[in-house]
């Protein structure tokens, strides 16, 4: 049997790191095989790309070239890692995925949708994610969080107009597949955040069960 994708996604600040490492912990104690990456990311060449391209020192990169950088990991990522893991039955939980360059690339820097949704088709195989958390948090909360971080990266650096636009591209996304996303609301504390998640994830596993 096939293994189901899950992808974790949000804008700043929304606690994603937390909840991945409970949602690894519980699938795992549920003795489901698992695979976790990240977005950009999670192969050799794909953590090259994210060097490159959250580099501040790379000034000014065209949003067409972020564009094509997201999708170049993202597609070694799916033939590299996903593909063979869902095949052979692994779960895999990914930090971020296809959703998050509607988001940024194309609710932050403008980037046409069905371009995006061209390359999703190519690059990415079409691949969806079978469930997706969306860990929602006003942009105010979520910056002043993310302040504590350290040095912000080239795009952590982006004025919280360009957040706005991210937060609501992923909105729309959830309200127009509201049986693949869940919105998790992240403005509560940490804890709580998690169990949201873990129950979404529960959730989502009786609902698979069902359908067999
Ligand atoms: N990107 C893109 O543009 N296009 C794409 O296609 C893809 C990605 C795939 C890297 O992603 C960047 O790439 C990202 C989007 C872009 N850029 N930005 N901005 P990333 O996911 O690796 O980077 P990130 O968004 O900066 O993720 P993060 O560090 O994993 O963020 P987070 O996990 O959501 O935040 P956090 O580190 O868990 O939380 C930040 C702080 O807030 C931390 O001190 C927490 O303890 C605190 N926190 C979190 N939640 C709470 C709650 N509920 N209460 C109190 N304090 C909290």
């Amino acid at each position: 049997m096939k293994g189901c994708l899950i992808s974790l996604e949000g804008g700043e600040g929304a606690g994603k790191s937390t909840v991945l490492e409970a949602l690894r912990a519980h699938l795992e104690c549920l003795g489901i095989k698992l695979l976790v990456t990240r977005e950009p990311g999670g192969t050799a060449l794909g953590e090259a790309i994210r060097s490159v391209v959250l580099d501040e020192q790379m000034g000014q990169v065209c949003a067409e070239s972020e564009l094509l950088l997201m999708f170049a990991a993202r597609a070694q990522l799916v033939r590299e890692l996903i593909m063979p893991a869902l095949d052979e039955g692994t779960w895999v939980l990914s930090d971020r995925f296809t959703d998050a360059s509607y988001a940024y690339q194309g609710g932050g820097r403008g980037q046409p949708e069905g371009r995006i949704a061209e390359l999703e088709a190519w690059a990415a195989s079409g691949i969806k994610p079978d469930l997706t958390l969306l860990l929602d948090v006003p942009v105010e909360i979520g910056l002043a969080r993310a302040q504590v971080r350290g040095v912000p990266d080239r795009i952590e650096s982006e004025q919280s107009g360009f957040f706005d636009r991210v937060r609501s591209a992923y909105r729309e996304r959830a309200g127009l597949e509201p049986s693949r996303f869940r919105i998790i609301d992240s403005s509560q504390d940490i804890d709580s955040v998690a169990a949201s998640a873990l129950a979404a994830v529960d959730e989502f596993m009786i609902r698979q069960r069902d359908s067999k």
